[in-house]
């Protein structure tokens, strides 16, 4: 708490103890959590706790292993330490049976970045029951990716000024990023806000449980994405730890019920904020409004409560807005009814509508010959989208342009460039779909065609009464600009990579962005007497 006697910028609004009604429904609402699979078993657990304990050793090794070729007698090597920290859902303790552990190495200043990737990452590769290793030393936060024991595992690494890292290491201290590389202040970023997020609630299981129903929520509504311009992980912990904070003493339910209301009432772009925003050592950007026109755009700011502040929301478009803004609306219904006994938890977490709720998608189809390509390329252009959104966002009689949160993959197996050439537009024919990878085995000009298609749902004004003629929508000007935008990727090829922008109507969505059974019958073709 602060010197006021209380967590946050304003004092709490109440700090009542939850009634028996909101007991009741807290019950409920764990047993619908663990009904619907987000807790991990017991042995799964103990797993990862295994899998921690052996990569701790490991990195000290590593650490060891450096000091020594740089000349540290074998005492000062084994002395200069190494220590893990964990970030992400696991350290927030709101992991499902899916779920990475996401991991940061923090190593004394004798051992480079360079080290880790030519000496730890072969450790790792050689480490019992890893697979899947996978360095990537470019990347804006540089990580290598594995799976230990079958638990996927992410690393970061983070070198300090320090000449050992002592096992009491606290990461707390904004000192700690003077004199570091970028990147490592980048790393070091994750597990210090999520560690200040979990100082900052008043009641760390209350949090973690209004955390883990917030977050299922999110996802089975299709408004947890940070690259699509919805909140991610972090922002939605931030916005449940506010929440936390201004009912210290409400237990999950009635966390749950302020949460909705609460931030359906928001007065966006009022920033949500856990403390105060502070200055700190270093030359760098903190979140500011008033002096930067950038942060000014932000349309719903959640602030990271750590040394630089940042925004996790800066991709949010005046769509995301409206859509996330309709989901607290029907969050906060579902759950005054669940209080007063008219509805179930399972109502909350009832899949989205996406593909029934629009008359016209865009599809948005990134296509390749090859399979590790297809990854980056669709990547990239998944990355784009927002931008799309935002142009579309322009066009007079579109209310809002909806992107959804995952794009749908898919390979064909095609014979001819004719062929090639349908399935990078969309046009799969059933002959193309029901061919098999042994169907074009030694067939000449034949080849897969991997395809991740894109789906931007569009919400028309209704034609104005009395207008003549049909409303026309004319989407020419972003598709085109988005198109190019795409194709100005460094690594962009023309011969190797396509990339297709069409409208379609609902009745022409394939099958496979519904789940079986999921898709009305189509109506039967009227037949004019
Ligand atoms: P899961 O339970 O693992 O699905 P999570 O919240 O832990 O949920 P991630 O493991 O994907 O999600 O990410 C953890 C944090 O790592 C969130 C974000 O600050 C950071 N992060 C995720 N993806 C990237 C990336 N590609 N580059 C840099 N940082 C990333
Ligand atoms: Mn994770
Ligand atoms: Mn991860």
């Amino acid at each position: 708490t602060n010197d006021r006697g209380y967590l946050g910028v304003t004092p709490p609004i109440s700090v009542v103890e939850s009634t028996e009604r909101e007991k009741e429904v807290t019950l409920t609402l764990m047993e619908e959590l663990r009904r619907q699979g987000t807790f991990e078993s017991d042995e799964e657990a103990r797993t990862r706790e295994l899998v921690l304990g052996r990569v701790s050793a490991l990195v000290k090794k590593f650490v060891q292993k450096v000091g020594i070729m740089r000349g540290l007698s074998e005492a000062t090597a084994i002395a200069s330490g190494g220590k893990i920290f964990t970030f992400g859902s696991y350290r927030l303790g709101v992991h499902g049976p899916s779920s990475d552990i996401d991991t940061l190495c923090v190593v004394p200043k004798h051992v480079s970045r360079d080290d880790f990737f030519e000496f730890f990452e072969p450790m790792l590769r050689e480490f019992d029951g890893a697979t899947e290793v996978a360095g990537v030393p470019d990347a804006y936060v540089p990580i290598i990716t594995a799976s230990i024991s079958g638990i996927p595992i992410d690393f970061l690494m983070a070198r300090l000024a320090l000449s050992s890292i002592p096992e009491d290491l606290s990461l707390q201290d904004d000192n700690l990023l003077r004199n570091i590389d970028e990147r490592c202040v980048r790393s070091l970023g994750g597990s210090r806000v999520a560690n200040e997020i979990l100082r900052l609630v008043p009641n760390v299981q209350v949090f973690r449980d209004s955390l883990r129903c917030i977050k299922l929520w999110a996802q089975r509504r299709a408004i947890y994405s940070n690259v699509n311009g919805f909140f991610g992980g972090v922002a939605w912990a931030m916005l449940v730890a506010r929440i936390c904070q201004l009912y210290p003493n409400a237990i999950a339910g009635a966390i749950v019920s302020r949460f909705f209301i609460i931030m359906y009432q928001w007065s966006w772009p009022q920033p949500v904020l856990l403390k105060q925003i502070e200055e700190g050592p270093l030359q760098v950007k903190v979140w500011n409004p008033k002096l930067y026109p950038a942060d000014r755009a932000h349309r719903m700011p959640i602030i990271t409560p750590t040394y630089p502040a940042m925004c996790a929301t800066h991709n949010v478009t005046a769509s995301t807005q409206m859509i996330t803004t309709e989901e607290f609306k029907r969050g906060a219904d579902i759950v005054d009814k669940v209080i007063v006994g008219t509805a179930q938890w399972s109502e909350l977490f009832l899949k989205h509508d996406f593909f029934h709720k629009y008359r016209y998608y865009l599809q948005i189809i990134a296509s390749t010959g090859d399979a590790d390509l297809q990854i980056k390329w669709s990547g990239t252009v998944e990355s784009r989208i927002r931008q799309l959104v935002m142009k579309l966002e322009y066009v007079d009689s579109l209310i809002l342009a909806h992107p959804f949160i995952k794009g749908f993959e898919q390979v064909c197996y095609c014979v001819s460039d004719e062929e090639i050439r349908a399935v990078a537009q969309g046009e799969i024919s059933e002959t193309i779909a029901r061919r098999k990878k042994d169907d074009i085995q030694g067939k000449e000009g034949a080849g897969p065609v991997y395809t991740t298609t894109f789906y931007v749902g569009l919400a028309i004004e209704p034609k104005q009464p009395g207008a003549t003629g049909p409303r026309r929508l004319d989407i020419s000007y972003p598709t085109t600009e988005f198109t190019k935008l795409v194709k100005m990727w460094e690594k962009f090829d023309e011969s190797s990579m396509g990339i297709v922008v069409r409208n379609i109507k609902s009745s022409l969505l394939p099958d496979n962005v519904f789940d079986p059974g999921e898709r009305q019958p189509k109506p039967a073709v009227k037949r004019t007497k």
